[in-house]
C-alpha cells in the first residue's frame, strides 16, 4: 500500500477482484480434520470474493507429501490462475516430520517457479494438533482462508503484469 504523498507511475498489486479467476485447491486428507478447516476458510475466502464456483477445483490427496505432483499437474494444465494447497503435518505425528515437510515446500515452490504459476503453501508444520487447530479456525486465524486470499491477489498481480509487458512490448 503507498503511503500518504507517494506516487507512482504505476503501480500493480492492489486489485483483489476475484470473479473471472479459475482456481484449483488441491488438499491433504491426512490429519483430515484440520484440514477440513482449512478448505472451509479457503472457500469461505474464495466466495466472499467473488470467485465462482463452477471455476473452483478440489482434488484430495492422501497426505502433505503428495500435494506437489498434483499441484504440478493442475498447473501445468493451463486452465488455472492460481493453485491452493493445504495440509497438515503435525511433528508429533510423524517422525520424519521435517522430510514431508521441507519436501512439500519445496516441491511447491518448484511447482510455482516451474509454471510461472501462483502456488500458494497452506500447509500448518506445527508441534502439536494443539497449535494447528489455532490456525484452522473459523474466520480471521485461518490458514486456508488467508492463502486463498494470497491466491486471488498473486493471480491477479500476475495478470496485470503479464498485460503490462505485453503493451509493452507491442509498443516497442
Ligand atoms: N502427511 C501429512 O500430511 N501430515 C502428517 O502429519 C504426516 N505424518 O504425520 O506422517 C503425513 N504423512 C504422510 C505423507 O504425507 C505421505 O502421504 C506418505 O509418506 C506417503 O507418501
Amino acid at each position: 500500500m503507498t503511503g500518504p504523498g507517494t506516487e507512482f507511475g504505476q503501480e500493480f498489486g492492489n486489485d483483489l477482484g476475484g470473479n473471472d479467476l479459475n482456481i484449483a485447491i488441491v488438499a491433504s486428507r491426512f490429519n483430515r480434520f484440520i484440514v477440513d478447516q482449512l478448505v472451509e476458510g479457503a472457500a469461505d475466502a474464495l466466495n466472499r470474493h467473488g470467485v465462482d464456483k463452477d471455476r473452483l477445483l478440489l482434488v484430495w490427496v492422501p497426505g502433505a507429501f503428495e500435494l506437489p505432483l498434483v499441484a504440478d499437474r493442475l498447473a501445468s494444465s493451463g486452465r488455472f490462475d492460481a493453485v491452493i494447497a493445504l495440509g497438515a503435518v503435525i511433528r508429533g505425528g510423524t517422525p520424519h516430520f521435517e522430510y514431508v515437510a521441507g519436501e512439500c515446500a519445496r516441491g511447491l515452490t518448484r511447482v510455482a517457479l516451474d509454471n510461472n504459476l501462483p502456488v500458494t503453501f497452506g500447509v500448518l508444520t506445527t508441534d502439536t494438533v494443539e497449535q494447528a487447530l489455532e490456525r484452522a479456525g473459523t474466520g480471521e486465524g485461518n490458514k486456508g482462508y488467508d492463502v486463498a486470499m494470497t491466491a486471488i491477489e498473486m493471480a491477479e498481480t500476475m495478470r496485470v503484469i503479464e498485460n503490462h509487458l505485453q503493451d509493452a512490448h507491442e509498443q516497442k
